[in-house]
């Protein structure tokens, strides 16, 4: 029986149903599978999670690409379960609360009623998986309840839990209505793991004013779980461990011969620019692409960039297009993108290149290397790995990137030049100083500083320090 056990919303691997009704399984590329991959390769272990359709409830199985014994136990989910738990409670509830409110939340007691039901039932299938003292990891904010309920079904077993959005501030958390219920639920595990110690302190206060826990107060520091929270009789420590990527893989593809190629001939069908500005992102309200578009569009309204020099590619990938929120958020980004290319592109020559597509990870790496300025400035981020990937596939210490104060990664990549993405003449100026100085040795420095910082911090030291802390 597996000794090592992932919980996530999703499987590594994606059932798809094609239109003749056959189903099939479809890799999953993200960062989660990447960054837990080698933690799986060498152990007996297995993964629990949604295998992100309806009413699928295939039996467990092996996934060789993982590992020689790594199994999938699919947890099924039914249209009703979806709506309420998936897009209702953790992604029009919990993810913008999360967020700062940059949306609204909507606090409903029926989705939340299903949210509990879906958390125990990962519970469940986990309890009845893992080994007699295993380590399970549970990932992320749509699985906060889980720790308490396998710790009362397992009391044998180490269970740790990393949050991969922010955790908010105090102030905003309390709204929750269900608030005491998941910082309890968190409480289940031996170890709570944020990407900053702000988001880890917050939950400490929040552990002793809500659940009346015992806490101490010294101070959390990077990659250690300094802190701790004591409650009937159990402890739990909690800490700050950023993620981040492989960082060695992203430096391989940059620097591979046949990227740059298509990098050159990127830039050659972008009509060979002076300048390529590039932003990456999930289509969401919280990556402040309309920020960066208002920011650009007003850089060219001023004449301070020419549209015939330089240009923005921007990639928005579909996402969670059934929520009302991300169909209001594309509406708006659309109307930016063609009100800007209206006022200022030439024909055949847009100012801004719009793909509302998930691209090749070779195409994407391309786009890396093509690009002059990274233009990463969420409103919220609990990291950011665009960031951190743009950092690593390039090659020599050229490009630039502007970053928001508001994201995990600028704790780390504090030599990017950081914006606050509410103050629209900051996000201009960083832009436009960027475009100026590309290439200047400052730039330079700046960057080599920010490659060292990457290559030095990859995904390995994550797993490595969450993994040993949970001991
Ligand atoms: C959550 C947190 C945290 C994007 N477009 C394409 C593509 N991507 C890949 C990027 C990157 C990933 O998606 C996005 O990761 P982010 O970190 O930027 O953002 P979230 O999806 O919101 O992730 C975030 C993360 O969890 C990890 O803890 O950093 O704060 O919100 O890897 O490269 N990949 C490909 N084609 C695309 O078009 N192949």
């Amino acid at each position: 029986m597996p000794e090592f056990v992932v919980v996530a919303n999703r499987l590594p691997v994606d059932l798809v149903r094609g239109s003749d009704g056959e189903e099939r399984w479809q890799a999953a590329p993200g960062g989660l599978v990447s960054a837990l991959a080698p933690a799986l390769a060498d152990r007996q272990a297995a993964w629990v999670g949604w295998p992100g359709v309806p009413d699928a409830a295939p039996e467990p199985f092996a996934d060789d690409s993982l590992g020689p014994d790594v199994t999938l136990h699919p947890v099924p989910l039914d249209e009703a379960e979806i709506a309420a738990h998936y897009e209702g409670a953790a992604n029009a509830t919990l993810w913008p609360l999360y967020h700062d409110l940059v949306a609204a939340p909507v606090f409903d007691r029926d989705w939340w009623a299903t949210h509990r039901a879906v958390n125990r039932r990962f519970a469940e299938a986990t309890a009845a998986v893992a080994s007699d003292g295993a380590t399970v990891w549970v990932q992320d904010y749509q699985l906060q309840l889980v720790p308490r309920m396998l710790r009362e079904l397992r009391p044998d077993l180490r269970i740790g839990f990393f949050l991969h959005i922010p955790f908010p501030p105090v102030e905003l958390f309390r709204q929750l209505p269900w608030r005491r219920e998941v910082v309890d639920g968190l409480l289940g595990a031996d170890l709570v793991g944020f990407h900053t110690p702000g988001g880890a302190t917050n939950f400490r206060w929040l552990a002793e004013r809500l659940c009346g826990a015992d806490v101490d107060d010294a101070p959390i520091g990077l990659r250690t779980a300094s802190g701790q929270v004591h409650l009937d009789g159990r402890t739990t420590r909690v800490g700050a461990f950023p993620i981040s990527i492989d960082s060695a893989a992203f430096a391989r593809r940059g620097a591979d011969p046949a990227t740059a190629e298509r990098a050159r001939a990127l830039r050659a069908e972008l009509g060979d620019p002076t300048t390529v500005l590039l932003g990456v992102d999930r289509l969401d309200y919280t990556k402040g692409i309309g920020v960066r578009l208002e920011a650009f569009g007003e850089l060219l309204d001023a004449g301070r960039l020419d549209p015939a020099t330089t240009v923005l590619v921007q990639v928005a990938t579909p996402s969670r297009e059934r929520v009302d929120a991300y169909r209001r958020t594309r509406e708006d980004v659309e109307r930016t993108v063609g009100r800007i290319n209206g006022e200022h592109a030439g024909i055949g020559r847009p100012a801004i290149h719009y793909v509302h597509r998930s691209l090749p990870p070779d195409e994407l790496a391309a786009l890396y290397l093509a690009a002059d300025v990274a233009l990463v400035t969420p409103l919220r981020d609990g990291m950011n790995l665009v960031a951190k990937e743009y950092v690593a596939t390039r090659p020599d210490d050229d490009g630039d990137l502007v970053l928001s104060e508001f994201t995990g990664a600028a704790e780390e990549l504090t030599e990017a030049r950081l914006v606050n993405p509410h103050d629209l003449d900051g996000v201009a100026a960083a832009i436009a100083d960027a475009v100026a100085e590309v290439g200047s040795d400052a730039s330079r420095r700046r960057m080599a500083a920010l490659g060292a910082q990457v290559a030095e911090h990859d995904v390995t030291r994550w797993t490595e320090a969450f993994l040993g802390a949970l001991g």
